[in-house]
């Protein structure tokens, strides 16, 4: 094999689902008869109503169509709790981890089964049902868990708001989904530090200047005083106490949605993802299982925020429909210190460890000594997520945190995918640092040139996926053309990923990063025109560029180049007043890292911004700005690389 390899160890091999020999039978039986092989696994989950029909998807131009397993009814709920209570009724379903140390409950799934039942009373008796929208803007404690459920269980559909999106950013969105009924709670904890949670959801609901949202159900999680609007809030221990521990769970159709998420593309505004019941479950469940080799009785963490979508399918909903232990975490790596996640790891025997290359790079800045201090003996597998690890990073976490003796799954996918693409296989895939490896069950990964050409063999180009899997997004929430034109225009026919990557003799991806004008951003997808727009709206600011640059720990950080209204003074004042307006407009993965004051931007005689040229001065690396001979003013260049911000 050509690089760096890591073989596929003995011991990774014993008791694992499959090896070498089967990956590759059953990748070949998924690609080769998609509606034999998914209609096998697709009763890997309990049906209400059997499905008859399997595959019904089309990226066909101007007919885009994704239904799987149409026919068939269940509800994600049930197969996430109820079927287990006979099995496993007292077995740990979910582990909380506080913030602080001492914090820290075991949820068996019997308690699981009652908790999720009454939030769906609550939910009920409040209007909710099949169809409705419900957000919540939550913190990471075991009650965002229940609520989603309690909207599978009655098939209402949630929309999850990261609790670090900002109260316009949470308006938008409740907005865009029209939802009646929000839950969140007083306040959150993170790192020690109160998030003034409930505030913005009253603040959001100012903004929307409407009686849109009819109801807000408060957790009490912190005990902070907030202001409760008499007739639309509510304390949910309260609520919870007027209704019984049982519900039933609807049975819905496969294709009904379980969720929206909103996520952002290089055009507009964030697009609302639709993932609908059946296929979703099956996808999530089963990739939970195979990627990170999940046996019975293994303890399962995975670091995301529920806000994301790794949140939703690999916290909540694949390894809850698979029986397993999921630990769910309210704190941050570094508080009370950076030995933290590996203190979690010895005090719960944690098995399987998912996290983000954000994560391990900053933790590698602080050596070794945090790590060694712990054991970290139960660990067997360790996942990666969210952006490209670099091989410096992959190395630490494989030497020091794993000890050479854990596999690594750099697990490769998109809010849009629903569940992991690109992916080894803990006892079948050779390793190689840097690389996603290869495609999981019936994913058929394209790549193709700027023309749309599909390429042979060792490759560059962008990434598309040839034909539907399961776990797939059905549209965008109110808009099926936007999805068609998002995701199928580019290469018609393909579903196009956004990323970059290369394919090398053994067939193994390496993903190079987004080709469109996304940026990520310690694994957080943010797309440079909400950036650029929020800047724009500041009085002081005619016109804002927004690209990426390499940073250290983040993996790109923000640099946004500032054209200021004539007479305006660019200082660090200003600098400031800049950033502290983004974060307040957005939230605080979108400030800005850099900020250039810039009197014109490069632009083609057309008007158009070159930001192939701003992305270029923004790495440092203005000795190759290549074609600058369509420029309108070539002299903007010279002032913006003397007035670089990224200098070493
Ligand atoms: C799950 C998630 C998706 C974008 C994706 C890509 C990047 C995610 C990656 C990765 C290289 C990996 N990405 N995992 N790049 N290697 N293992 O992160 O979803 O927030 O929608 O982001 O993240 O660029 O297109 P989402």
């Amino acid at each position: 094999m050509e690089g760096k390899v890591v073989e596929v160890q003995a011991a990774w091999r014993e008791g694992a689902h499959v090896d070498d020999a089967q990956y590759r039978a059953m990748y070949e039986a998924s690609v080769s008869d998609p509606d034999a092989f998914w209609g096998e696994h697709g009763k890997r989950i309990d049906w209400m109503t059997p499905f008859t029909k399997v595959k019904n998807t089309s990226f066909a131009p101007g007919q885009v169509s994704i239904k799987w397993f149409e026919d068939g009814k269940t509800n994600v709920a049930y197969n996430c709790i109820d079927r287990h209570l006979e099995t496993r009724g007292d077995q740990t379903a979910i582990i909380w981890e506080g913030d602080n140390p001492d914090e820290s409950k075991h949820i068996t799934y019997r308690e699981l089964h009652a908790q999720v039942c009454r939030m769906a009373n609550v939910l009920r008796n409040r209007g909710v049902s099949k169809g409705d929208r419900v957000t919540l803007y939550m913190p990471m404690i075991p009650e965002a868990a229940y609520a989603m459920l309690a909207c599978a269980r009655l098939g209402a559909i949630h929309a999850i708001v990261f609790g670090g999106f900002s109260p316009d950013s949470l308006a938008s969105r409740i907005q865009g989904c029209t939802s009646k009924v929000v839950i969140t709670a007083d306040e959150g904890l993170r790192g020690g530090r109160k998030v003034p949670l409930k505030a913005n959801v009253d603040e959001a609901i100012k903004r929307l200047g409407s009686d849109l949202v009819e109801h807000v159900i408060v957790v009490r999680r912190t005990g902070g005083s907030v202001a409760m609007e008499p007739g639309r809030d509510v304390y949910y221990d309260e609520a919870a106490e007027q209704v019984t521990d049982h519900c039933p769970a609807e049975a819905v159709e496969a294709e009904h949605p379980l969720f929206i998420l909103y996520t952002s593309g290089s055009t507009g505004q964030p697009k609302g993802v639709v993932h609908t019941t059946g296929g979703y479950l099956v996808y999530a469940s089963m990739t939970h299982q195979y990627v990170f080799d999940y046996r019975e009785g293994d303890v399962y963490w995975c670091t995301a925020d529920v806000g994301w979508v790794t949140g939703h399918s690999y916290i909540v909903y694949g390894p809850l429909a698979n029986g397993a232990t999921t630990l769910m975490f309210e704190g941050i790596p570094t508080y009370p210190s950076t030995s933290r996640f590996w203190e979690v790891v010895d005090k719960h025997k944690v098995n399987i460890f998912y996290t983000a290359p954000t994560a391990i790079r900053s933790l590698m800045g602080g050596g070794e000594g945090p790590v060694k201090k712990t054991s970290r003996q139960s660990l067997r597998v360790l996942g990666s997520v969210g952006e490209p690890i670099n091989p410096e990073a992959w190395e630490w976490y494989y030497n020091v945190v794993g000890e050479q003796r854990c596999s690594i799954v750099d697990t490769w996918w998109q809010t849009e995918t629903g569940g992991i693409l690109i992916t080894p296989l803990p006892g079948a895939t050779a390793l190689k640092p840097g690389s996603a490896t290869r495609p999981f069950f019936g994913v058929t990964p394209e790549m193709v040139d700027a023309e749309g050409k599909v390429l042979q063999g060792p490759c560059e180009g962008n990434l598309c996926i040839a034909d539907s899997w399961p776990g797939q997004m059905r549209t965008v929430y109110g808009d099926h053309e936007r999805f068609e034109q998002t995701y199928f225009s580019t290469y018609p026919g393909k579903y196009f990923t956004g990323d970059g990557a290369r394919r090398d003799a053994d067939g193994y991806y390496w993903i190079t990063g987004r080709v469109d004008d996304v940026i990520n951003v310690s694994g957080h997808r943010m797309g440079t025109a909400e950036v650029e727009s929020s800047l724009v709206a500041h009085p002081k600011v005619a016109e804002a560029a927004v690209v990426g640059y390499p940073h250290n720990v983040k993996g790109q950080g923000i640099y946004a180049y500032v054209t200021l209204n004539d007479g305006e003074e660019g200082d660090d004042a200003l600098r400031k007043e800049l950033v502290t307006w983004v974060r307040k407009d957005i939230g605080p993965i979108a400030s800005p890292d850099l900020i250039q004051f810039a009197p014109g931007l490069p632009k083609t005689r057309s008007g158009k911004i070159m930001r192939r040229i701003l992305r270029k001065i923004a790495e440092d690396d203005f000795g190759s700005l290549g074609d600058t001979s369509t420029l309108a003013e070539p002299a903007v260049v010279d002032d913006l690389i003397e007035n670089r911000q990224n200098r070493p």
